[in-house]
């Protein structure tokens, strides 16, 4: 039976705002899948972006593509991430403020490739003159860089972020960007060391062994052959299909010459790179009289050489330790185990620092310059892009897991209050009649985290700086105590004496907004003294292009999007201050222009009277005019400024 379906059946709405069953979360989800078999991934809700990644190329990123986007408001065209950056930068000229596109989702739903879009649309559209195409390069080439030491493969995503990002963009008061700030947060740096099965180390490892010149490879001592490595064969997957370490060589190689570092800061650079992988060859075996030694001179000699150390005080920092006894400093040997485990340390600290440095480096070179370009820094504006990892549940966490997800509660707090909170308070205390949409807050779970003397956090920090033994058990101990009991939080004990069979007795789970994960509080202790640092586990999942419901209805419930549509459909679309709107809008009316005497309130009611809103288009707060429609405003502005941080909220399909 052959079947007519309307533009709109078959591609869905394009605001969930518009949609006719807006409280359905089956509707919702078909909406988004009707989208997504169009190849239409945007939608919105109101002023938030939810993005579904299609993971295959779209050919909606063309220079045409943007150029469709510049200066048109955000609903006469359909949704883009374009549209975001458009209007986001829009705002930021028209109204002389800061602004900051928050991108959230869980691992691999495409946050990282948004953040790249949006650089590239204002590298692209925006004015810029020959001397500022230099820093529009190197905002543009710090991606690759960062991504080379700071990407890695894991299961979930060949390219995943292992560190957090966020970067701010400066724009002179002509809207051109003048300057770039990288923030980078909190680094995984034990994937250095380890990687579980299926995952790599960080990319740059394999560009360098694939695409480094032979002669380059000489010198640092290294054979074109992954497998040689041993921080390399952890996860027994040296090759990627989707990743080609070759050509990704040549783009970092000549992206650091466009970031501006010197060849001999290159040679550092690819030093640490290669000392890394020395010392994960370093051995160590039983000397002569039963002390522990290095076995392998030759890794030692380059090591020395390559770090720029002694090669006699190297070798003893390995197998040896500084302690200080009565006032007297000794020397005294490691054991095996202690001395993998401070050659391990050494690599990741050495990583570490090279990571920092780098982004210190890239920031340098584009921090605003005033004698380059004749401008006033008080002229400028920003706008900040915030690319965080992703939600995570593996089959074994551990404390790099528990710092990723709260650093996902805490993200997720302040969409909530920038899109729920926020919103309703307005409402109230504006004295406009509201029926209050309910949703679940997290805050919660970040107090059970973060809280002063009772968050695990603090409980964790006390029990590291406890004199006497210490030890994870006693951590999960003392967490029993002070939380046992606590919504969120869950252990092997039940309160009537028994076990409860789902969490270990090294684990303990917390319920977050996203979802039940169990951590296991094996190392807690040690990586919480070194920072953070995380592994991965194993799962049997194939980055698949595939609409998987059941994936897509998990994220539409923990990010509350149906609460955000209600709360959208319900309100009101815009709000202005009588000041502002009357100020913007008096030259309309002959009554209010050229300026209205009276109550500021009153102004507004006449001028909305002779533009002809209709009373359920409009109400009238305290303080401020609320506009129900879009279009209502559209007939009376073309540019639509944002008010509000941009949102973008990317959903993974498959997994
Ligand atoms: P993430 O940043 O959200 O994960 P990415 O942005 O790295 O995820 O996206 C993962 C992969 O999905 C990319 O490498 C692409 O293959 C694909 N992808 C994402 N967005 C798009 C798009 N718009 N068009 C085509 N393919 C896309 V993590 O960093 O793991 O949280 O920690
Ligand atoms: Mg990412």
């Amino acid at each position: 039976m052959e079947s007519t379906l309307t533009a709109r059946d078959r591609v869905g709405v394009q605001d969930f705002v518009l949609l006719e069953n807006y409280t359905s979360e089956a509707a919702f989800i078909e909406n988004l899948r009707r989208r997504f078999g169009e190849n239409l991934i945007y939608t919105y809700i109101g002023s938030v972006l939810v993005s579904v990644n299609p993971n295959k190329d779209l050919e909606i990123y063309s220079k045409a593509h943007m150029e469709r986007y510049r200066g048109v408001s955000f609903y006469e065209i359909s949704p883009h991430i374009y549209a975001v950056s458009d209007n986001t930068y829009r705002a930021m000229r028209t109204e002389r403020r800061d602004q900051c596109i928050l991108i959230s989702g869980e691992s691999g739903a495409g946050k990282t490739e948004a953040s790249k879009k949006i650089l590239q649309y204002y590298a692209t559209t925006c004015p810029v003159t020959d001397h500022l195409s230099t820093l529009r390069d190197r905002l543009l080439q710090s991606n690759p860089v960062l991504e080379a030491f700071g990407n890695a493969k894991t299961l979930r995503n060949d390219n995943s972020s292992r560190f957090g990002k966020y970067m701010d963009v400066q724009f002179d008061f002509r809207g051109a960007p003048i300057g770039g700030h990288i923030l980078n947060y909190l680094l995984e740096k034990s994937r250095v060391v380890h990687q579980n099965h299926g995952e790599r180390n960080f990319h740059i490892f394999y560009q360098l062994l694939e695409g480094g010149e032979q002669d380059l490879l000489s010198k640092l001592g290294l054979e074109r052959n992954a497998q040689k490595y041993q921080y390399l064969v952890k996860g027994c997957c040296p090759r990627v299909s989707s990743i080609n370490d070759k050509n990704d060589w040549r783009t970092v190689r000549k992206a650091l010459t466009v970031i501006g570092f010197h060849e001999d800061e290159v040679e550092d650079l690819l030093n640490i790179i290669a000392s890394v992988l020395h010392l994960g060859n370093t051995q160590f075996g039983e000397g002569k009289n039963g002390e522990n030694q290095i076995t392998t001179e030759t890794q030692l000699k380059y090591l020395s050489k390559l770090l720029g150390v002694d090669g006699a005080a190297l070798r003893e920092a390995l197998t040896h330790k500084k302690i200080t006894a009565k006032g007297e400093e000794m020397i005294s040997p490691l054991s095996f185990e202690q001395a993998v485990a401070a050659r391990d340390a050494l690599a990741k600290a050495v990583y570490g620092r090279a990571f920092t440095w780098l982004v210190v480096k890239i920031n340098q070179s584009l921090a605003f310059k005033d004698d380059v370009y004749n401008s006033s820094k008080g002229s400028s504006s920003v706008i900040g892009l915030l690319d965080i990892y992703g939600f995570e549940v593996f089959q074994h966490n551990s404390f790099e897991q528990f710092c990723i997800n709260y650093c996902n509660e805490k993200l997720h707090q302040l969409f909530i209050e920038l899109t729920l909170k926020s919103e309703q308070e307005e409402y109230e205390a504006e004295g406009i009649t509201w029926e209050p949409v309910k949703y679940f807050d997290n805050k919660i779970i970040c107090d059970l985290v973060e809280g002063k003397h009772k968050g695990l956090i603090s409980i964790l920090d006390e029990e590291c700086l406890r004199p006497g033994e210490p030890s994870d058990i006693s951590f999960l101990e003392k967490l029993e105590d002070t939380l046992g009991g606590h919504a969120h939080f869950v252990t092997h004990k039940l309160s009537n004496g028994k076990t409860r069979k789902a969490v270990s007795r090294e684990e303990f789970k917390l319920i977050h907004y996203a979802g039940e994960v169990n951590y296991s509080v094996n190392g807690f202790l040690d990586k919480n003294k070194d920072l953070l640092y995380r592994n991965l586990k194993e799962s049997d999942m194939s980055p698949l292009w595939r609409f998987d419901e059941a994936l897509v209805r998990h994220q539409v419930k923990y990010l509350g999007l149906m609460e955000n549509l209600r709360v959208r459909r319900a309100g009101f679309a815009y709000r202005r201050h009588y000041e502002t709107f009357l100020q913007r809008y008096k030259s309309l009316c002959p009554g209010t222009w050229p300026n209205w005497q009276g109550r500021l309130a009153d102004g507004v009611a006449t001028l909305v009277q002779h533009l002809g809103y209709k009373p359920e288009e409009y109400k009238l707060g305290k303080t401020k005019i609320f506009i129900r429609f879009p279009k209502t405003l559209f007939s009376t502005e073309d540019s639509l400024e944002a008010r509000r941080p941009a949102l973008v909220l990317t959903l993974q399909t498959s997994w």
